[in-house]
């Protein structure tokens, strides 16, 4: 097995730190919040209509973060997700955080109301600089949103996205195919982070990253 190296994770969103940890830890990286001084650093992010180009700027930014910390051959990453809803081309799309921030899950629900096409699917795009170069690696969870919200567990849009079932590869199916695998028409908000993982966008992202880096996945 690999040794265990160290990651830094440029997130404000301890959500997302919690499953890139879960996800990470066991292929032996040791996934930390990137922080000066306890505080996460602000970073710009940039209007772009493509969350690679999002996910890019925001590396570059934490590069000359750990280059200021002395810390510049260290291997970073940063991972931008977001709802893409079919009825409303793509919205919100790269703007998620702002219309999370605003309106939220319910927000969401309401402008939602009377549309029968429910489809959406979450993407992550995660960018990762291992000190010599970057790997990127892309991921997509298809599926629906709910009509009315779970609480429980999870974070951002959880409590409203239900995912695709998935084959027995693991695989997403069509909207509406029953599947070897399903969390039964319930969000990701009422399942736990483990269930969430076998369908997650993010999983699918952080699992392209790894094997860009040559190292075996789980
Ligand atoms: P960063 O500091 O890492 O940018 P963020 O919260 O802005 O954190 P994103 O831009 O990646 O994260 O996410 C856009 C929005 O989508 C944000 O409101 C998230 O909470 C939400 N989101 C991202 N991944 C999600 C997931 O797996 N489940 C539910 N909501 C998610």
């Amino acid at each position: 097995m690999a040794a265990i190296q160290p990651l830094w994770f440029l997130t404000g969103n301890k959500g997302k730190l919690k499953e890139a940890k879960r996800i990470l830890g066991p292929l032996g990286f040791d996934v930390k919040a990137l922080e000066i001084n306890g505080q996460i650093p602000e970073v710009i992010e940039p209007q772009a209509s493509i969350l690679e180009e999002i996910a890019l700027s925001k590396l570059t930014q934490a590069r000359e973060i750990l280059n200021a910390l002395g810390k510049g051959g260290d291997a970073v990453m940063v991972e931008d997700a977001g709802l893409f809803i079919n009825s409303f081309d793509g919205f919100p799309g790269v703007y998620s955080s702002y219309v999370h921030s605003t309106i939220g899950s319910e927000g969401i629900l309401r402008l939602m109301n009377n549309n029968s096409d429910r489809r959406a699917e979450f993407r992550a795009l995660a960018a990762l600089w291992d000190g010599k170069k970057i790997h990127i690696g892309s991921g997509i969870c298809p599926g629906h949103i709910a009509d009315s919200q779970v609480s429980g567990n999870g974070f951002g849009y959880d409590p409203i996205f239900i995912p695709c079932d998935l084959d027995s590869n693991g695989e997403p199916l069509e909207f509406g195919t029953v599947g070897m695998i399903s969390t039964d028409g319930i969000p990701f908000g009422g399942t736990s982070i483990e269930v969430k993982e076998k369908f997650s966008h993010r999983r699918r992202a952080l699992q392209a990253l790894i094997l860009s880096l040559g190292r075996p996945s789980a």
